[in-house]
């Protein structure tokens, strides 16, 4: 296809050499064809959204070819692929992200800039994929970046959710929320597979039967069948080689059922058996960090397994027949915690019931083919499930797990601990009590060949104090894999400037080897490289400045310090210890108007679970006191305040690369890991932070000079509960902490409503101040004077921004991939040609 463009092909260094070659006229020519082919419409009648369609239509047309190509390689080759299990893949827009990885950004720019259209007016028009809440779902879209751009075979599979995580609006401060439509007219990036639907099973009774000889067979009558229809999106590696796909189940009421018997009646009850069935992939469980235990969520959770489940038997037995013996060989299945736990059962169900397989031997399949990835600690986000209710919806589910655990106890554990019926106790998938629960924990540790922690710290404490006795029992079988982000959308797509600058020093492959990075070291003092570098992130600063604008009405002045707080509302991640500090800030500042800090603007961006409730007091303390602070003129300016609606991952793209001060504040010990943290320093943020997760690790390669930590660790916070922690202690010893919680009493912030933030105060004395934002406030406040005085040193401060971005090499996503390859997945790179 040696076609001579018309209009060159730009030589940017920064492009990625894909192979896909296509000009700017054939990229117009085929966007112009898709508005009038795939959308009925025309240039005159188009409007901002149609051109996006038909620009993403015009993507695809490049991008289908490849990931058919993709899929036809892996089968021709009879690959050994993972299958990515996980109910949440938060992707965000795919547009933007697509055309870098097949390098074709700028000339899809041209293209739309010879329609007379703005590219980043378009990229605009692109809904979210919110289909996940946080950090789970966003390392999930990171992982199947990184899978894809490495050339391995690997699939995401996950729901289909109707309505992802919910939008949030302020009304008068307080957090409303609103159901997310991100496909009500239909999304490009998907297509219906209806030739891979899935039945799946649900409710029911258990029979048990006897054969000839004697032997038992379990079959499972279900009370109802449900559809899984599959979605897929194409999952475009960095170059565009392997296209990979995530595979999404929607949920449909089954055509199964019996005509016949349906009288005039029988025709609506079936309506409303459709709604149920429907209900099921509806809408994502807007929980962070917490377990809600509701009888649709296990639905979710085993409907979505069970379809995986069948799709990933029916590839194999194309290749393989009912030889089962090479399936462990080809399979390979990553628990994203515990949410997809269920598979293990439903796995065994297969062998056991359905291939007729002897336990043992099937026990032995399943061992090899789960992984499970741990992700928190926190005890109200680890799943239990009522024995009851398992009962009820999957009862065939329950036995299984019974035996599994039976068999467990005394094959494990007796051999062990014998006759030590507390670690019986502890180890047992069953909790015994006033109510018995099933424990997915358990579950996943046993049925497991490998379990891993996220983040050094965490690992560690997953062994020491989350499973001591599963560690002591199978050492081997507990491992570490630091999460990482994608560089291709956290620095190449979402802060082009800064990429460009880099393109100029370091090897233009650096997206895929971030470690490169680490040439900018040597010119962290180089004055015209800190000139060109600082200049950009104030450019940045000042692109944000107008977002704010438009989004808050709040004028922001560009040359003051951005500092950034950019997660999930959770009191463990302490919004509110920034809160209280930029209260005790403002009060310095009232107190004396030439208090020595530089011009500061606060910024948060955070939704909280709509029944969370103390996460959205927060909240709206927050925006109330951001109210008076922004408006008093006293301070002139020195401090402002915003808090930024429904922030998402289309809004962190924007927020990120003008960051100057990265807030991550956990409590030690709470935050598992943290990804914002590594973006935040990709792109150059200094991080304020605790010894908590993946902020560790973060200190350890820019070098304590270039981050600033503070508070207590994680034995001192052991040390500090078990001695009987009393926050009043802090309060009544320290004047501005004591100053600043009264503060909560009044109508300062709240005029004629006086009392109405005081659950802020109570949470953090009467309620006890579990997560010791009063024992860290201190140490929390100098770590920020320090922060004030290294940034007012414009030559310092340029040196600590150069040198995060320098140093994050380690946390791309591609070598926490290459560390679940080598340590957990044991696959080959495929070519695709
Ligand atoms: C998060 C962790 O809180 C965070 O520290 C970590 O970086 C991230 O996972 C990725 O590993 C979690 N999100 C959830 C969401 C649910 C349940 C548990 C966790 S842990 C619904």
């Amino acid at each position: 296809k040696a076609k001579s463009p018309a209009t060159k092909k730009p030589s940017a260094a920064t492009e990625v050499k894909s192979n896909l070659d296509v000009t700017v006229d054939e990229f117009q020519q085929s966007i112009v064809r898709h508005l009038h082919v795939s959308l009925g419409t025309d240039e005159n009648k188009a409007n901002s959204k149609a051109w996006w369609t038909a620009t993403c239509a015009a993507v695809n047309e490049l991008v289908f070819e490849r990931a058919t190509q993709t899929q036809k390689t892996h089968y021709k080759k009879d690959t050994r692929a993972v299958h990515y299990l996980s109910l949440e893949f938060l992707m965000g827009r795919l547009l933007k992200n697509n055309l870098t990885n097949v390098g074709l950004t700028e000339i899809a720019q041209q293209a739309l800039d010879k329609l007379g259209l703005d590219f980043h007016k378009i990229c605009e028009e692109e809904p979210d994929l919110a289909l996940g809440n946080g950090g789970l779902g966003r390392l999930a879209a990171c992982y199947v970046d990184s899978l894809a751009t490495l050339d391995f075979p690997a699939i995401g599979y996950g729901i289909h959710y109707e309505h992802g995580l919910f939008t949030q609006a302020f009304l008068e401060g307080r957090q409303v929320e609103r159901p997310d439509s991100w496909r009500e007219y239909g999304n490009p990036w998907e297509i219906c597979r209806p030739e891979s639907v899935q039945e799946i099973p649900l409710y029911g009774y258990v029979e048990t039967k006897y054969d000839d000889k004697g032997q038992i067979h379990k079959e499972w009558h279900p009370g109802r069948i449900i559809k899984g229809v599959p979605w897929d999106i194409p999952v475009v590696g960095y170059g565009a080689k392997t296209v990979n796909i995530l595979r999404l189940w929607e949920s449909r009421a089954s055509d199964f059922f019996n005509w016949d018997v349906f009288n005039a009646g029988g025709y609506l009850d079936a309506q409303v058996e459709n709604v149920q069935a429907e209900t099921i992939s509806k809408v994502l469980y807007p929980n962070d960090n917490t377990d809600a235990g509701k009888e649709l969520r296990l639905i979710q959770q085993y409907f979505f397994c069970a379809c995986s489940i069948k799709d990933i038997v029916r590839r194999y037995k194309r290749a393989h027949g009912d030889d089962w013996s090479k399936f462990a060989e080809q399979v390979v299945m990553q628990l994203n915690d515990t949410h997809p736990a269920i598979a293990i059962p439903e796995m065994m169900r297969i062998l056991v019931d359905r291939a007729e397989l002897k336990w043992d031997q099937a026990w032995t399949i399943c061992q090899k083919v789960f992984a499970y990835t741990n992700h928190t600690l926190l005890p109200e986000a680890l799943e239990k499930w009522s024995v009851r209710l398992f009962e009820k919806v999957l009862p065939r589910h329950l036995e299984i797990i019974y035996e599994i655990n039976s068999r467990f106890l005394e094959d494990v554990v007796e051999v062990a601990f014998p006759g030590d019926d507390s670690v019986k106790r502890k180890l047992s998938i069953i909790e015994e009590g006033h109510e018995k629960m099933v424990r997915m924990g358990n579950l996943s540790v046993i049925g497991s060949f490998k379990v891993n922690g996220v983040a050094e710290i965490h690992s560690k404490l997953v062994k020491k104090d989350l499973f001591p006795e599963f560690n002591s029992l199978w050492p081997d079988k507990f491992t570490n894999v630091t999460n990482g982000v994608t560089p291709r959308r956290w620095l190449k797509s979402c802060n082009p400037k800064l990429s460009n600058l880099i393109s100029e020093h370091v090897d233009a492959d650096w997206p895929v080897h971030l470690n490169k990075l680490s040439k900018l070291a040597d010119l962290a003092t180089d004055s015209k490289f800190q000139k060109a570098y600082m200049q950009i992130k104030l450019e940045n600063k000042i692109e944000l400045a107008k977002v704010i604008k438009e989004l808050t009405g709040v004028e922001v002045d560009p040359t003051a310090l951005f500092d950034i707080q950019i997660k999930r509302l959770h009191e463990y991640k302490r919004q509110q210890l920034n809160l209280i500090h930029i209260m005790a800030l403002y009060r310095r500042l009232l107190q004396n108007p030439d208090y020595d800090m530089p011009k500061r603007v606060f910024i948060f961006g955070a939704k909280a679970a709509p029944g969370y409730y103390m996460a959205k007091e927060i909240i709206y303390a927050i925006n109330k006191v951001a109210d008076k602070v922004n408006n008093d003129e006293r301070i002139k300016d020195k401090l402002k305040i915003v808090f930024l609606p429904n922030y998402r991952v289309s809004l962190a793209e924007k927020m990120i690369p003008a960051a100057d001060v990265s807030e991550q504040i956990s409590l030690a010990g709470k935050e598992a890991s943290g990804t914002g943290n590594m973006k935040l320093a990709l792109n150059g943020a200094v991080t304020i932070g605790t010894l908590d997760g993946a902020n560790i690790e973060i200190a350890e390669e820019a070098g304590e000079d270039n981050v600033v930590i503070f508070g207590l660790t994680v034995d001192e916070v052991k040390e500090l509960k078990s001695a009987g922690y009393n926050p009043w202690d802090y309060y009544y010893a320290n004047n501005e902490i004591k100053a600043v919680l009264d503060w909560f009493d009044c109508d300062y912030f709240t005029p004629g409503k006086p009392g109405e933030l005081a659950e802020i105060k109570r949470s953090l004395l009467d309620y006890g101040d579990t997560y010791l934002s009063l024992a860290d406030f201190a140490s929390y406040s100098e770590a920020h004077k320090k922060i004030d005085k290294l940034f007012q040193d414009e030559k310092t401060w340029a040196k600590m921004a150069i040198m995060n971005t320098a140093t994050m090499g380690k946390f791309n996503s591609d070598r926490s991939i290459l560390d679940y390859v080598q340590n957990i997945w044991n696959l080959d790179t495929c070519d695709i040609k």
